[in-house]
């Protein structure tokens, strides 16, 4: 009896072991990351520093013809940007070693246009090489861009020009150590300083620059490095300056139709399903609206929400995220950056600080065959390198998670075993909630990382059905988390009418205000719906986060009488009808006059006598803001024939720091208001305004 059980387990094994030979291992489908790439791809994010001669010149395209002269950071300090980079938990940083203007923040011994003609230490500076060593410090890789159009060359153009192009390239990747990514600028070729030539040249993006030869320098000085470029070769550009990728984000691209400059560029933010190269996107965006500093943005840093919608999709959808920070003119990464980069780090902390899917069980309607190796319980053990795979035939196969006791859940995290390729164009989640199923998301891309956030459900269950895939779909990780809700301050509006409303980010957030000048709590008012205020308040609100019980700083501000009943009866200049946009309250829309040499002026009729003890004038908001007044005059009329000036003077630094200006003056009694623009910053003709508001009594 024992021969025979012990034949037959002998019979077993042999069995199994040809089964397992006979199914083998995975193959790869379709174009796979290199080994470079596949490093990249564990960058996800990292920052971008824009700073070089523009930071001086209040430029984003400078022309070429700037002085070395005028580079002149008083407190550089490398360390700073590193430590904050560090800090952000952001793992490189890429440098501007030269922008379009041609100038190289190192000095270039085939150029005089660097920081070694700089009063910056005295000529003996070089950026790239006190950074290099900060990064090595801070345990960050370093990239460079430099730019191929250069304003400042006289060559530029010619083959000349070509060959100084590819030295410099040489001299950036032999001097400063271990490079992770060169990045090459899409922007190329037309007007420019050109050695004082001062005219237009244009190139042939595709051929101008003989890029094979300069990857074949950055091949052999630095192989590990990936080249970014429109199409790549390595990394390719996302198609917006925005920081998003399309949901549908594949890592594969028809590269040999994507050139510099390419003007299907929209295409890249889904890449090409059926692409004939690895070439995976990544999000370039800059925390303030330029990608160079400008002290004007300093108001104008990206909120906490915006820069938490950046990550989820960008990171979220099988993307890396560039964040730009635009070292200022001091030589650091300005204060109110650091903060708002810091608020996104403690945000993504947050949301990701517990992993529920971890070692919970895990079932799967199909395992490859035989493999042990591809058990689904790879997905949550911890470790990227091992995945679940079906059999070959099997590409819509399910697989549940499943936990002790029902859990709140929001989130979902997968990954794709991407060293094999991309496959997966098609999935669904599902939550068993009280003993249904119910549907969470359909969604078609995956990649080396997929975020969904999802309203919370108290799931038993999270079931995650592929319905879509190229191939045999190879998952090496899914993680769950319950992410808490998004605390912001309150955005409280008011319209022309007087209705205010507020708003937070998140809508499980609570809003609490108060309109007595008293501290509010989450015992004072529940805002839920709108309502009027027309005559003079002080608003003052918190965000409130009733599952854990943090507020918000509080948020205030005043309201002066409502604008219902006004009407802008003049102006010396422009269309009339268009002027009402002034005075509807939103300081998004704006209005200005003809260009004039004669005065500038817009009258109001207020709609009845008040006690005016002040004004408020609200500059454009937009980025290239014309007819900011810097000089005013401020009058008074009962009649609007009589008028008395009972205001005049500067509004102090507004060019820099464009917020709203209150000047106050002696009480006057007024139905007419006129506001004159005795000056405009930079000297324009032209007045403009977003928002035009008076102080009462
Ligand atoms: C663009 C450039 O023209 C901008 O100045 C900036 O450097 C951005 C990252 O790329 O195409």
């Amino acid at each position: 009896m024992k021969t025979v059980n012990f034949k037959i387990s002998i019979a077993v094994l042999f069995f199994c072991l040809s089964c397992t030979q006979n199914v083998p291992e995975p193959e790869a489908f379709g174009p796979t990351p290199s080994e470079r790439q596949l490093a990249w791809h564990s960058m996800e994010y990292y920052a971008f520093i824009h700073f070089n001669m523009n930071t001086f010149t209040n430029m984003e395209w400078g022309i070429g013809s700037e002085q070395p002269a005028q580079f002149n950071p008083t407190e550089l300090d490398v360390r700073q940007w590193a430590k904050t980079i560090k800090d952000a938990g952001m793992k490189g940083v890429i440098i501007t070693a030269k922008h379009h203007d041609g100038f190289c923040l190192w000095p270039s011994k085939y150029t005089e246009h660097s920081v070694k003609n700089s009063p910056w230490k005295n000529g003996e500076g070089d950026v790239l090489k006190d950074l290099s060593e900060a990064c090595k410090e801070y345990g960050l890789k370093m990239g460079v861009y430099l730019s191929p159009w250069d304003r400042n060359h006289a060559d530029y153009g010619k083959p000349e020009y070509v060959t100084y192009f590819h030295n410099q390239l040489r001299e950036l990747l032999t001097n400063y150590g271990d490079i992770f990514e060169v990045w090459f600028d899409g922007a190329n070729g037309g007007s420019g300083y050109y050695g004082g030539a001062n005219e237009t040249r244009k190139i042939d993006n595709k051929t101008y620059y003989q890029w094979d030869k300069a990857i074949e320098i950055i091949r052999e000085l630095q192989p590990n490095a990936v080249i970014f470029g429109d199409g790549g070769p390595g990394v390719r550009w996302v198609g917006n300056e925005e920081g998003w990728a399309n949901e549908t984000n594949w890592s594969l691209l028809e590269r040999n139709k994507v050139y510099p400059g390419y003007s299907k560029y929209k295409e890249l933010r889904s890449g090409h399903e059926n692409g004939t190269h690895w070439v995976p996107a990544e999000c370039d965006v800059s925390i303030r609206p330029g990608w160079y500093y400008h002290p004007s943005e300093d108001i104008q840093v990206k909120p906490l929400e915006h820069l938490v919608k950046i990550y989820y999709e960008s990171v979220g959808r099988n993307a890396s995220l560039l964040l730009n920070l635009p070292v200022d003119n001091r030589g650091l990464v300005h204060e109110k950056d650091v903060e708002q980069l810091m608020a996104l780090k403690q945000q993504i902390d947050k949301d990701f600080a517990t992993n529920l899917a971890k070692d919970i069980k895990v079932t799967a309607t199909n395992v490859r065959e035989n493999h042990s190796k591809f058990e689904a319980n790879n997905v949550n053990d911890g470790d990227d390198n091992t995945y679940w795979a079906t059999d070959d035939a099997v590409t819509s196969p399910s697989i549940t998670l499943e936990f002790d006791t029902p859990t709140e859940v929001n989130r979902i995290l997968l990954q794709e075993y991407i060293a094999l390729g991309q496959r997966v164009y098609g999935f669904t989640v599902e939550a068993e909630v009280d003993g249904n199923w119910k549907l969470i998301d359909t969604q078609t891309t995956i990649g080396v990382k997929r975020i969904l956030r999802f309203d919370t459900v108290k799931a038993s269950k999270i079931r995650v059905n592929i319905t879509a895939s190229k191939a045999a779909p190879l998952i090496s990780n899914i993680e769950l988390y319950r992410a808490p809700n998004l605390l912001t301050q309150p955005i409280i509006k008011r319209d022309k009418d007087g209705t205010v409303t507020m708003e937070v980010a998140d809508k499980n957030i609570e809003i609490y205000y108060t309109a007595n000048g008293s501290e509010p709590t989450s015992q004072s008012t529940k805002y839920d719906a709108p309502f009027v205020i027309n005559a003079p308040t002080n608003i003052k609100t918190i965000a409130y986060n009733a599952e854990n019980g943090e507020q918000s700083a509080i948020k205030e501000l005043y309201f002066d009488i409502s604008k219902k009943d006004w009407e802008v009866v003049k102006v010396s200049s422009g269309n009339l009808s268009e002027a009402h946009k002034i005075i509807d309250d939103s300081p998004s829309t704006s209005w200005k006059t003809e260009e004039s040499s004669i005065a500038n002026e817009i009258t109001i009729d207020l709609g009845k006598t008040y006690q005016l003890e002040g004004f408020t004038y609200m500059p454009v908001q937009g980025r290239w803001p014309v007819g900011i007044i810097s000089n005013y005059e401020f009058s008074v009329s009962g009649n609007n024939k009589t008028w008395i000036a009972v205001a005049t003077g500067e509004f102090a630094n507004i060019k820099n720091n464009p917020i709203e200006q209150t000047i106050k003056f002696n009480t006057s009694a007024a139905r007419y208001i006129k506001l004159k623009g005795i000056k405009m910053i930079d000297n324009d003709k032209i007045l403009s305004a977003a928002e035009i508001g008076v102080i009462t009594k």
